[in-house]
């Protein structure tokens, strides 16, 4: 939708969105140029569709951050390859592609924020529940799991507001996703910012409900988080990583403790503000020891989040992470581009210090049966109730992930019996 949005007019444009279906691609009419975004767990279908494309003589683009962070991969599959941040060199992209001269590779580096156009919401088909919108780029923490400060730097850049407010009233969904990885940022002068935009998308009077990503600080100001629920904010997800300092510590993460932070206090103060908190925690540290799961559901519960959301720690290309298991031959899934498939951050593709392949898969399973046992969810519902902050939508959404989890012990179990042999914990092997 963004690049859409830097396309001349004299290109016409379809997106295809394979989330929404597999489109019958046969009756589509033949395009002069095709473009194909994937993550990494996604990178395996990118390269069907790019040799279908190419096998009909159809020059295929493959752009984003997998294409960035495994760039020879992908080179060998697609006619060019763009890597980084398009916004700069997409305009030059087509032109080339217009006089059949495609370079083999155009880095667009890190875009200037002002140069973003506004995303091309009228291309999408409907029926999506949520729209999506990018208010800021980039993230001054740099996590050792996380692609973001590798892809879109560290320095944090933020929209101009004119423009986040106009691409909001493009959007058609009334629920809305801002997929900025840190929403306001850390420094005085990124929560003034966040602070003018929560005004001015009240002030705009959108009618928009939206969720967003943050960091914990997101509590510290009750001025921000009064104007964050004027504007239209109904919840956030929040990466709290681990229970332990230490935990903290190893993923680069120290941020989360400064100021001697009391986690259920600043839960407390988001919820108080209508604004439900998503927790999310990794499994699988270097200090994580059987039992993790079970401590993980017991502290999200005495922050008090309203959903826990946990994942095996993964280590994806071009993170600090991936250098350091790759160096220690800790990464057990490694016939790519296959094994991508299992890249979603829900399968323990590598291996754990600490937890064998079962018994890493143990500590998940107690840990979401822990945080979604029946009693809990109820006692989570009725203080809901009791506070009159929309009990059903908690008892909707925690239910939900507790139906996940007979979904999550099937998938282990495939899981298990293609690739479990390829899996042994560090101390056995
Ligand atoms: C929003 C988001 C989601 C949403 C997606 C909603 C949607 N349908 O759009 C949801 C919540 C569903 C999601 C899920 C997941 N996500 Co996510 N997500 C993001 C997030 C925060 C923003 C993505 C975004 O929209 N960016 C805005 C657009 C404008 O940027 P962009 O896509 O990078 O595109 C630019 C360039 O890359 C380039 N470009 C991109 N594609 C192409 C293609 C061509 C042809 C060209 C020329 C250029 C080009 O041009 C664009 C303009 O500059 C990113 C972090 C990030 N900063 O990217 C993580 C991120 C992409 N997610 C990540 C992951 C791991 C996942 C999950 C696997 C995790 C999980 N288990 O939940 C799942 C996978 C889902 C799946 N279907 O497989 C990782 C991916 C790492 C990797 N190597 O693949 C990221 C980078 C976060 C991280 N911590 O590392 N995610
Ligand atoms: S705070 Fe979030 S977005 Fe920023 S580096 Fe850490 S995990 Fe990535």
């Amino acid at each position: 939708m963004v690049l859409a949005g830097l396309t001349p007019p004299e290109w016409e444009i379809t997106i295809v969105d394979e989330n929404l279906g597999v489109p019958d691609y046969q009756a589509m009419p033949r395009p002069d140029l095709v473009g194909i975004t994937a993550f990494t767990s996604q990178a395996n279908r990118a390269y069907e569709l790019a040799a279908h494309f190419r096998n009909l003589g159809v020059p295929v683009v493959i752009g984003g951050i997998h294409a960035t962070m495994c760039l020879d991969e992908v080179k060998e599959r697609a006619d060019s390859v763009v890597t980084g941040e398009a916004d700069s060199i997409w305009p030059q992209v087509l032109q080339d592609a217009r006089h059949h001269s495609l370079k083999s590779r155009y880095d667009g580096g890190l875009a200037d924020i002002n140069d973003i156009p506004l995303a091309r919401h009228d291309l999408l088909a409907t029926g999506y529940a949520f729209g999506a919108i990018q208010t800021t780029r980039g993230c001054p923490l740099n996590c050792s799991f996380c692609s973001v400060t590798s892809f879109n730097g560290a320095k944090y850049r933020q929209r101009r507001i004119v423009d986040v407010v106009r691409e909001f009233k493009l959007i058609r969904e009334k629920l809305v996703l801002v997929v900025d990885d840190n929403l306001i940022g850390t420094r005085p002068e990124h929560i003034a910012r966040a602070k003018d935009m929560f005004r001015a998308l009240a002030k705009a009077k959108l009618r928009k409900e939206w969720i967003a990503q943050a960091t914990i600080n997101f509590a510290d100001d009750e001025e921000l988080l009064a104007l964050a629920a004027k504007a239209g904010c109904r919840g956030v997800f929040i990466g709290f990583e681990s229970p332990s300092p230490e935990g903290l510590m190893e993923v680069g993460k120290k941020f989360n403790l400064l100021k001697g932070r009391d986690f259920r206090a600043s839960v407390q103060r988001i919820r108080r503000h209508n604004i439900p908190v998503m927790g999310s925690f990794i499994i699988g540290l270097d200090i994580d020891e059987p039992g993790i799961g079970k401590r993980i559901a017991e502290v999200a519960s005495q922050y008090g989040v309203d959903n826990l959301n946990v994942l095996f720690l993964t280590p994806l290309p071009g993170t600090r992470l991936w250098d350091q298991m790759k160096s220690q031959g800790r990464i057990a899934l490694d016939t790519f581009p296959e094994d991508w498939k299992y890249y979603t951050l829900t399968f323990p593709v590598a291996r754990y210090k600490h937890l064998s392949l079962d018994g890493i898969i143990q500590e998940m399973i107690s840990c979401n049966r822990g945080f979604y046992f029946m009693p809990h969810i109820l006692r989570r519902v009725w203080s809901n109730l009791w506070q009159r902050r929309r009990p059903l939508v908690s008892l909707v959404s925690n239910l939900s992930y507790r139906s996940n989890i007979r979904l999550d012990c099937q998938a282990y179990a495939n899981f298990k019996r293609y690739w479990g042999n390829r899996h042994n914990c560090v101390k056995e092997s």
